[in-house]
This record gives C-alpha cells, sequence and structure tokens, in this order.
C-alpha cells in the first residue's frame, strides 16, 4: 500500500510502472535478437526477458523525466543497467558463489545452459551494456554520455558491485556488525540503484545541483531497498513458518532485523523513505510523483 498521506493522490503509479515495464522489456528484446552464435544469444535473452520489477530501469527513467528529459533519452542507459543487473545475478548464482537454483521463478542460467556458457552470457551482458549506451543514446551531448558511462561503470566494479561481493564472500560465517554489512549493501545493491538515477538525471539534461540532489535521494532508497529486503526475509518466512521468529533470525547471515531488531530496523526504513522524499520537495512536484511513489514502492513492497 502506498502512504496514506501522499501529496500525489491522482497519480497512477499501478499504471505507470506497467507502461513503463512494457516498454522497457521491448527495448531489451530489440537489444539482443536471437543470432548467431544462437546458444550465447539464448542464454543471454533467457536470463534477460526472465521476468523481474525493473527497478533499476525505472529509475533511470523516472529521473530523466524529472528533470524534463524524454524517456528516448535514457532508454539505451535503461537497458544497460537492466543487462548489467542480470548478469550480476548470473554470476551470483554460479556454484562458485552463491550456488542457486533458482531465480526469477525460474532455472538459474548455469542450470539450463552450462556453467561455461552462463559465465560467458555474464560477460557478453557486461560488455553489451557499455556498448548499447554508447552507439544508442540518441539527441544527448557527446560529454553528458562519456559521464554517464564512467558513472556506471564505477558504479560495477572494483569500487562498487564487485567490491561488496568480495567483502561479502569473504565474510562468509564470520560476525559482521552494522557498518560492515552496510558497506555490503551499499556496494552490493546501493550503488547500482544510484547509477540508474544520477544516470537518468545526466541524460535528462540535469544541472550540477539537481544531480547530487538526486544522488541523495538514490542513497537513500539504495539503503531502504536493502533494509526492506531484510525485513521482508524476517516477515516472510515467519509467515512460511507460521512462527514469530524468520529464518533470517535463526541463520548466521547478518540482517538489519538481526543486527537491530524488527521494529528498529522498520522504524529506520521509515526515516530511508521520508528522507529520499524530502530530495524531491525541491522538484516540479507532478514531475517528481513517479519517484516519489517509487520511493514508497520499494518501502512497502511484499517482495
Ligand atoms: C557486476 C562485473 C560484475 C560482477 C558480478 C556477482 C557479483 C559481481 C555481484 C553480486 C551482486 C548482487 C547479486 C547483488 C544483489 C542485488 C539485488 C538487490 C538483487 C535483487 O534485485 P531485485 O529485487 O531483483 O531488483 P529483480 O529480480 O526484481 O530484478
Amino acid at each position: 500500500p502506498l502512504s496514506l498521506d501522499s501529496p500525489f493522490p491522482d497519480f497512477r503509479f499501478d499504471e505507470y510502472m506497467n507502461t513503463k515495464a512494457i516498454s522497457v522489456n521491448k527495448a531489451l528484446d530489440d537489444a539482443i535478437p536471437l543470432q548467431e552464435p544462437i546458444k550465447i544469444h539464448e542464454a543471454m535473452r533467457y536470463s534477460l526477458l526472465a521476468g523481474g520489477k525493473r527497478v533499476r530501469p525505472m529509475l533511470c527513467i523516472a529521473s530523466c523525466e524529472l528533470v524534463g528529459g524524454d524517456e528516448s533519452l535514457a532508454m539505451p542507459m535503461a537497458c544497460a543497467l537492466e543487462m548489467i543487473h542480470t548478469m550480476s545475478l548470473i554470476h551470483d548464482d554460479l556454484p562458485c558463489m552463491d550456488n542457486d537454483d533458482l531465480r526469477r521463478g525460474k532455472p538459474t542460467n548455469h542450470k539450463v545452459y552450462g556453467e561455461e556458457t552462463a559465465v560467458l552470457a555474464g560477460d557478453a551482458l557486461l560488455s553489451l551494456a557499455f556498448e548499447h549506451v554508447a552507439a544508442k543514446t540518441g539527441n544527448v551531448q557527446a560529454s553528458r554520455v562519456v559521464r554517464a558511462i564512467a558513472e556506471l561503470a564505477s558504479s560495477v566494479g572494483s569500487q562498487g558491485l564487485v567490491a561488496g561481493q568480495i567483502v561479502d564472500l569473504s565474510s562468509e560465517g564470520e560476525q559482521v556488525d552494522l557498518n560492515h554489512l552496510e558497506y555490503i549493501h551499499v556496494h552490493k545493491t546501493s550503488k547500482l540503484l544510484e547509477a540508474a538515477v544520477v544516470c537518468g538525471a545526466i541524460m535528462g539534461g540535469a544541472n550540477e545541483a539537481e544531480i547530487e540532489r538526486m544522488r541523495k535521494y538514490a542513497k537513500c532508497i539504495g539503503l531502504l531497498f536493502q533494509v526492506v529486503d531484510d525485513i521482508l526475509d524476517v516477515t516472510k518466512s515467519s509467515e512460511e513458518l507460521g512462527k514469530t521468529a524468520g529464518k533470517d533470525l535463526a541463520t548466521d547471515k547478518a540482517t538489519y532485523p538481526k543486527l537491530m531488531g524488527l521494529e528498529r530496523a522498520k522504524k529506520f526504513a521509515d526515516e530511508l523513505v521520508a528522507m529520499a522524499t524530502e530530495e524531491l520537495s525541491h522538484f516540479d512536484a507532478v514531475k517528481a510523483a513517479p519517484l516519489y511513489h517509487l520511493a514508497n514502492y520499494i518501502a512497502y513492497r511484499q517482495n
């Protein structure tokens, strides 16, 4: 449910999400035709088109529109974000990482195509992401495209997603404190969400002050995303088990509810959503509606 005191009661958020998801899915489908070598393109398409909430593309497009840009300016970047997100999931699911059999309700990439192909499908998606932004972005100044590409690249590499993953893997089985947990989440989750918002703003023509404001908004929702994920892990598994303590309270994996208690974690999530939406109050109210609702969606989602 959306917050009751929404300042945008007339905004049809579900319609907005559905419309954007349709155009993003169409653009992703077009970005990777089934061509030779069939095996690799099939594996790339399998994971990329397997569903997913498309949160990163939506944030990118909404941020571009917030500063007055048209959706088309940000669409190649929106697709690139989803390609990178998908490749990180393919690699994360590999036996040498999390060793998962299911992703987005379907068998993982390596279960269907084998490990070698899954590694290569991830590599090819990562490479295509940057090619796609550079080659397909139109009507945006070259200096803006280059700046956005640099922003995107830094969110993925050894100071971004990869940093989060290596620290996460290295601390398996260890007792970690809140700072350590936050480092992992900021890098594994927030960095790419931040890139989505900031790159959307850059493509849309934002000035420096707007870019930095959007970065603050993004940092809040990035952390919010993970805090809520941890809360859902607890509440969902308690519902499933019919118990008061969920699975993450019972295993060694560090989570916000485990380190600060469920109630304080929920309060922290409320604070983060309030901080995120405060940043939006400096923009045109009608144009800010999608990002306001996206923050609330991330905060109060059920999966
Ligand atoms: C990025 C070069 C490169 C390598 C990969 C494996 C790895 C390094 C990083 C792991 C990153 C990872 C799995 C982070 C978790 C991100 C996260 C919050 C996933 C869930 O995102 P949702 O809920 O998923 O948006 P859907 O399926 O809806 O898209």
